[in-house]
């Protein structure tokens, strides 16, 4: 980490005598765990981290740090994979954790709003009370804040049904830089009264504002729902992730509800099943697993099993229907972050495919990484995975020391060249700043400077994310 920069003068007294001693740290150790991100691939010293209780504290925080001129790093629950949730070195980290509190669980409206710095998993819990859900999953759900998945427009692994965090978005309030408050949390489905703030504040990865609360939609929770790991071998058909693709698109277009198609191939599979201790798979040396969830007021099990009747490469098939059953099941595609964390610091390249082009990135893309790593391509490892239903691949590189970029680069430039996204749903961050001009048009990114211009003036939030230097 670099040298500890100094606050400036009276910053600390001014933000102490906002949030009250207990809630401004200045302590390294104390500092610590808001200073490396969930990677450990990025990080930075922060001048001080600062935790207030609630909007109007943050307002004044913001307020305070505009005055000083100084950078501000908001943070939820520090799951984000690009940087972009932890200070480069030298801001005020702002931690959301104190803004937990529901607001509102309205069944018969259709919506939760609740503080920012409210987890998921208490979200969905709000949420079962009332019989509904709220559409959005990751595996993070018990530390991932729903104002930083707000900043990041996070996806996971409902989104082929229901779309990314954007998409449940009811409402927010935003605090901006000089400390203005915006509130516009009415959940109204129908409501034209000009520019829409929650869709401008969503993924802007807390470059134009801090999200103070967030309004979802909710859906009803289904009757019925049901997960099956299908195994995958490959045949004179095609390979494994040419039979996934084809598999994936099979289920759609004859499954109603289905929520998620999820992809994991064998070395990920025998890496989880080592670290966490998991039991046989269905049909334990199959080449990759398709696991399909889904959901509705009629139980969609036959449906699913006539689907699968005359697919190509099925070997085997293992089904959930009740929570134990299907977690179970899931515990082998979402324990894959935690299993490849105990192989090192891993890059995470999270980028979308064009479906018909996703089986053969994911034949290629360790060629790729081997080729960009030249000498050193043999001693790394690509661990592949991924929301095979909407292209979205996580290629996880192991071996390349943090700041080493060449294997992002090669994987990032066959992205574009093959018209996919370098950032289906972890955000740029710092990550992936030197390919932000080659994803968007002059105007688009004209767009965005004006946007940050406009609305942060002085620069004082997150800066060195996002937007690249002019
Ligand atoms: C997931 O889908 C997350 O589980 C994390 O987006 C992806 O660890 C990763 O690469
Ligand atoms: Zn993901």
């Amino acid at each position: 980490m670099a040298a500890y920069p100094e606050a400036p003068p009276g910053l600390a007294e001014a933000l102490r005598d906002i949030v009250g001693p207990p809630h401004l740290l200045s302590d390294p150790d104390l500092k610590a765990s808001y200073e490396l991100d969930w990677t450990r691939r990025f990080g930075g010293p922060a001048l001080v981290v600062v935790r207030p209780a609630d909007a109007s504290e943050v307002a004044k925080v913001l307020a305070t740090c505009n005055r000083f001129g100084v950078g501000v790093v908001p943070q939820g629950g520090n799951t984000g994979l690009v940087g972009g949730s932890v200070p480069r070195g030298g801001e005020v980290l702002l931690s959301l954790g104190r803004l937990n509190k529901l607001i509102s669980c309205d069944a018969e409206q259709g919506l939760l709003v609740a503080e920012a710095g409210t987890t998921l998993a208490a979200a969905h819990g709000y949420a079962g009370r009332v019989d509904a859900e709220i559409g959005i999953d990751i595996a993070a759900r018990d530390s991932a804040t729903l104002g930083g998945m707000v900043a990041t427009n996070a996806g996971g692994v409902h989104v082929i049904r229901y779309g990314p965090m954007r998409a449940r978005l009811g409402g927010i309030e935003v605090v901006l830089a000089d400390g203005t408050v915006a509130t516009r949390l009415s959940g109204l489905v129908k409501d034209n009264v000009g520019y829409d703030l929650a869709q401008i504040i969503a993924g802007s990865e807390g470059t134009l504002g801090v999200v103070t609360k967030v309004a979802l939609h909710l859906v009803a929770l289904p009757r019925f729902r049901v997960a099956a790991l299908i195994a995958l071998r490959e045949t004179g058909a095609g390979t494994v992730s040419e039979l996934a693709v084809a598999l994936a698109n099979r289920l759609r277009r004859r499954v109603d509800g289905i929520d998620a198609l999820e992809l994991v191939f064998a070395d990920g599979m025998g890496l989880v099943r080592e670290v966490c201790g998991l039991a046989p798979p269905p049909d334990p040396g199959a080449g990759a697993w398709l696991l399909v969830e889904a959901s509705g007021g009629q139980d969609p099990t036959m449906l699913v099993a006539e689907a699968l009747e005359g697919a190509q490469g099925v070997s085997d098939v293992a089904v959930g229907d009740d929570a134990g059953g299907r977690n179970r099941l899931w515990a082998y595609r979402e324990r894959h972050t935690e299993a490849i964390a105990t192989l090192g610091v891993a890059h995470k390249l999270d980028v979308t495919l064009p479906l018909h082009d996703l089986a053969d990135f994911a034949g290629s893309v360790g060629a790729v990484v081997a080729a960009a790593l030249g000498n050193d391509g043999a001693r790394a490892r690509v661990v592949l995975f991924g929301h095979v239903g909407d292209g979205n691949m996580h290629v996880n590189v192991i071996g390349p020391g943090p700041d080493d970029h060449r294997a992002d680069d090669a994987v990032f430039e066959m992205v574009i060249a093959r018209g996919g996204s370098i950032s289906a749903e972890h955000g740029v961050g710092i990550a992936k700043l030197g390919f932000v001009t080659a994803s968007r048009s002059p105007g688009d990114i004209a767009v965005m400077r004006r946007l940050k211009a406009a609305l942060d003036p002085r620069g004082i939030l997150n800066p060195g994310v996002l937007l690249p230097p002019e």
